[in-house]
C-alpha cells in the first residue's frame, strides 16, 4: 500500500471541472486506487502506509489515447509535399496514394518490422503519461495483413506497460484488388470473423465516407460485430456528411469519431443514445480543414467529448496526446477542463472500460504526475514534456 502525498489531484470527478483536491493525498493498493482526498481527511488505516512526496506536483488519471492507427509500414510524406503544392486528400486517394499506399507498405512489411515501429510510437505516447492505448487495424484489407496488424497490436500490450484496446478496421478503404461489395463480404466480414476467432479484437470500427464505404456497406459489417458480441464506433462524418453518425446510434456504438460535418439532427441523436464524440483535431490541422465539429451544440446537448491523437501515416501524423488537447481547445475551442475529460473519463468510456479515467476509489491505479501546477498547462503549452513520471496498475 502507498500513500502519495502533497500533491494537486485531478480527480476528474466533477461534471464540468477538473475535480481538483489541494493538499490532496492517493492511497493505492496494489493494482487499485483506494481512497483519495484532502490530506487532513485520510481514515487512520491508510496513514501510517509506505509515504511518497509528490512535492506540491499535479497528478491526473493516466491519459488514454481512444483513437489511434499507429501500426503501419512506410509513411507519407511525399503526399504531405502533394497536398502543399495544391492537390488534396480524397484526390490522392482516388489517385490510388493515401490510404492504399499504406496498405502497399504494411502488406510487404513483416510482423517484427511493424511490432517495432509500433512500440517507438507507443513509447512516445507512454512518455507523456498515456496508460491506455486503442490501436486500429486497417491497413491490411486482406486477412493475412489484418491478423498481422491485430497481432501486433496485442504484442504492444505484451512488451509495455500499457492497456492496448486492439480494433478491427477492416471497413478502411477498397483494395485495388476488388469492389468494395465484394470486398466487404469475401474478406472483410470472414477476416473479422477469424479475428474475434483468434481472440484478437475488442471492437470494430469503419470508414463512412465516398472515399471508402456507405452506410449500407458498414451496416452490414456492424451486423456481423453484432452477432459477435462486439461492439462498434465508427468514423463518421469527416470529409462530408454520409449520415454514418446516426448509423452508429441506430447500433448503439461506443463512440462517433472525427464529427467535422456532423448536424445538430445527429447531435441530437448522439444525446440519447449515449455515444461519445471523439474529436481528432490533428487530422483537421492536418489536412487543413476548415468546418469544424459542432462543439457548442455537442456541449448544449452534454454529449461527452473525448480527444484523440487519430495517430497516422496520413491524415494525423500526430505523436502527442497532449498537442491533440491543445489543438482541441486552440483549433475547436474546448476549455483545458473539457480537453483533459477527452483524454480521461470520456476517453475510457469511448472504449468502453469502466476502471480508468478517473482518480477515484475502486479505479486503476494508473496516475500520471506532472511538474505543473495547474491542470490548465497541459492544454496550454505546446511542444513541452511536463510529465514528471506515470504510474501504470500501481507500478511506478
Ligand atoms: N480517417 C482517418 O483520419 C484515418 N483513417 C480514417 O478512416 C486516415 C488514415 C490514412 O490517411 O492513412
Ligand atoms: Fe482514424
Amino acid at each position: 500500500m502507498y500513500l502519495f502525498i502533497n500533491s494537486l489531484v485531478a480527480t476528474m470527478q466533477d461534471p464540468t471541472g477538473y475535480g481538483l483536491v489541494h493538499d490532496g493525498a492517493i492511497v493505492i493498493d496494489d493494482k487499485n486506487i483506494v481512497w483519495v482526498g484532502h490530506i487532513d481527511d485520510i481514515p487512520q488505516t491508510y496513514a501510517k502506509s509506505e509515504q511518497i512526496n509528490l512535492e506540491g506536483r499535479l497528478v491526473t488519471p493516466a491519459l488514454i489515447d481512444c483513437h489511434s492507427h499507429i501500426i503501419f509500414g512506410g509513411n507519407r510524406a511525399h503526399e504531405f509535399e502533394m497536398r502543399l503544392e495544391g492537390q488534396n486528400y480524397e484526390a490522392i486517394a482516388k489517385a490510388g496514394g493515401g490510404i492504399i499506399s499504406t496498405v502497399t507498405a504494411t502488406r510487404e512489411a513483416t510482423e517484427d518490422f511493424l511490432l517495432a515501429n509500433a512500440l517507438i510510437r507507443a513509447d512516445a505516447l507512454i512518455a507523456e503519461g498515456v496508460g491506455t492505448l486503442e490501436v486500429k487495424s486497417g491497413y491490411g484489407l486482406d486477412q493475412n495483413t489484418e491478423l498481422k496488424m491485430l497481432t501486433v497490436a496485442r504484442a504492444i500490450a505484451q512488451q509495455r506497460p500499457l492497456r492496448v484496446k486492439a480494433t478491427f478496421l477492416g471497413a478502411h478503404a477498397v483494395p485495388k484488388e476488388t469492389d468494395a461489395d465484394t470486398y466487404i463480404d469475401e474478406v472483410c466480414i470472414p477476416t473479422l470473423q477469424a479475428a474475434h476467432e483468434a481472440g484478437l479484437v475488442d471492437a470494430v470500427d469503419g470508414f463512412c465516407e465516398t472515399i471508402a464505404f456507405d452506410k449500407a456497406q458498414i451496416a452490414r459489417v456492424f451486423d456481423a460485430a453484432r452477432v459477435l458480441n462486439l461492439p462498434v464506433k465508427l468514423h463518421a462524418e469527416q470529409l462530408s456528411h454520409m449520415g454514418g453518425t446516426k448509423l452508429a446510434t441506430h447500433y448503439g456504438a461506443l463512440s462517433a469519431d472525427h464529427l467535422e460535418f456532423a448536424t445538430q439532427e445527429d447531435v441530437v441523436a448522439m444525446a440519447s443514445t449515449g455515444l461519445v464524440a471523439v474529436l481528432l483535431p490533428g487530422a483537421f490541422y492536418t489536412l487543413q480543414e476548415t468546418q469544424k465539429p459542432p462543439v457548442s451544440e455537442l456541449r448544449a446537448a452534454r454529449v461527452p467529448i473525448a480527444i484523440a491523437t487519430d495517430w497516422n501515416p496520413g491524415s494525423s501524423p500526430l505523436g502527442s496526446i497532449l498537442l491533440a488537447m491543445n489543438m482541441a481547445c486552440t483549433l475547436f475551442g474546448l476549455t483545458p477542463a473539457e480537453a483533459l475529460a477527452g483524454t480521461t473519463k470520456y476517453a475510457a468510456q469511448a472504449l468502453g472500460l469502466k476502471d480508468c479515467g478517473y482518480i477515484a476509489p475502486g479505479f486503476s491505479a494508473d496516475l500520471a504526475i506532472w511538474d505543473l501546477e495547474n491542470p490548465a498547462e497541459l492544454s496550454y503549452r505546446i511542444g513541452q514534456n511536463p510529465l514528471h513520471s506515470r504510474i501504470y496498475g500501481g507500478v511506478m
